[in-house]
């Protein structure tokens, strides 16, 4: 039996995306939800106990300009006063008119401009509140073969793209996530990891690729490009979530949770859970028909599990089947890992922190949801574009 590497289980963090407390659904309907925030305060408000009752949660990442205050280094004492921090700052170029034949791509001058400001702005709110990383995802692309010129909108791309990192801080950086469709449909300018890992290393060091767990075609080896990243150092950020078919945005390891053990297998193998690792974990999810917060402490700890078990693979005696040609051997050692319940020994570390041992059923019975849902009567909850 392997002795599970403590530091690593007690440093987890995983960033919570402010999204995630609004409402959200599908192009047919958004449900409201009792009790969903209506300002930026009461979503940061809600990451808080997801990280009261897990520890596993400290920090929030905003999305510009939905979280746009006046003041935002208040917010970030507001924050803080909560116990939590603000995290990564994420652009937000695809729901203005202008950006409809693209943004940062667009063949206009003036509108490339315009989303290379608001890329400038964003920096200006990571100065003032300390966050390290800025998240660029783009809905560029094009519907039709012959509706734009492909290369053309790479190079417009890398061009914009060196403009907006010029004014990265030596203490932040440029993460560049890539998804393979959606909302363009025949060619998406930054579809897959090549691609982004071809313009962020064109920039320089503190430019790095972030992996969107529900941005793959079905079928791909995930944890092979978490792999391939890692090994070259480009591996910058996750954005948690699963799917069944496309951009699902659903719960963390809620589809295949062996998918996820398999590629937190491959960020520990490489490095990326290690003290210093530049490798951020943060959700990218919504709760469409679900209760928000327990939706997001369902989340965190879906991570912590998978964690917990892909640190008790046996990886000495992985390496000895595996050069030994033991194929079945090498495959049971895995699987030993994968099927072993960590929840008991994942709730005595909690109570030993003074945590509640089942984080789940302590919110359940905290009266917590009737309370907001109580307080949080009149203005508008907050949903996408607010
Ligand atoms: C759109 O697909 C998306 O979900 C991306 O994954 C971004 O990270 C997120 O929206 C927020 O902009
Ligand atoms: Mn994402």
């Amino acid at each position: 039996m392997t002795t599970i590497d403590e530091t690593i289980l007690d440093n987890l963090e995983i960033e919570l995306p402010s999204w995630a407390f609004g409402n959200s659904g599908t192009r047919f309907k958004v449900f409201g939800t009792p009790g969903t925030p209506r300002t930026v305060e009461e979503k940061i408000a809600d990451a808080a106990k997801v990280h009261e009752l897990t520890g596993l949660a400290p920090a929030v990442a905003l999305h510009i300009p939905w979280d746009t205050v006046d003041d935002y280094r208040a917010l970030g004492v507001y924050a803080e006063d909560l116990g939590v921090r603000l995290g990564t700052i994420n652009s937000n170029t695809f729901q203005d008119d202008d950006y409809k034949f693209g943004s940062l791509t667009h063949t206009d001058k003036t509108v490339r401009q315009k989303a290379i400001d608001h890329h400038i702005a964003c920096i200006d709110v990571m100065n003032a509140t300390g966050s390290r990383d800025l998240k660029i995802w783009l809905a560029d692309g094009t519907n039709y073969p012959g509706q734009g010129d492909i290369r053309g909108r790479q190079d417009r791309l890398a061009e914009s793209l060196a403009t907006i990192y010029q004014h990265i801080g030596d203490e932040q950086r440029l993460v560049l996530e890539y998804k393979f469709f959606e909302p363009a449909m025949y060619m998406t300018d930054v579809p897959d990891w090549g691609t982004s890992y071809a313009q962020v290393t064109a920039l320089g060091e503190r430019a790095m690729v972030c992996l969107d767990t529900g941005h793959h075609a079905p079928g791909t080896n995930i944890e092979f490009i978490v792999a391939q990243l890692l090994r070259l150092q480009k591996l910058g950020s996750f954005d948690f979530n699963s799917r069944f078919y496309a951009d699902d945005d659903l719960i963390v390891g809620a589809a295949d949770p062996f998918q996820l053990f398999r590629i937190l297998f491959e960020v520990i193998r490489g490095g990326g859970l290690d003290d210093g690792s530049p490798v951020a974990l943060m959700l990218d999810q919504c709760h469409n028909v679900e209760e928000k917060i327990p939706g997001q402490i369902r989340s965190v700890l879906n991570v912590q599990e998978m964690t917990a078990r892909a640190l008790l693979v046996d990886t000495d005696a992985l390496t000895t089947a595996q050069e030994a040609g033991d194929v079945l051997g090498a495959n049971a050692i895995l699987m030993d890992a994968f099927y072993t319940d960590v929840r008991p020994m994942l709730a005595r570390r909690r109570e030993a922190r003074g945590l509640p041992a089942d984080p789940m059923a302590a919110y359940a019975s905290s009266g917590h949801a009737a309370r907001i849902a109580e307080e949080r009567v009149g203005g508008t909850q907050s949903s996408w574009g607010a």
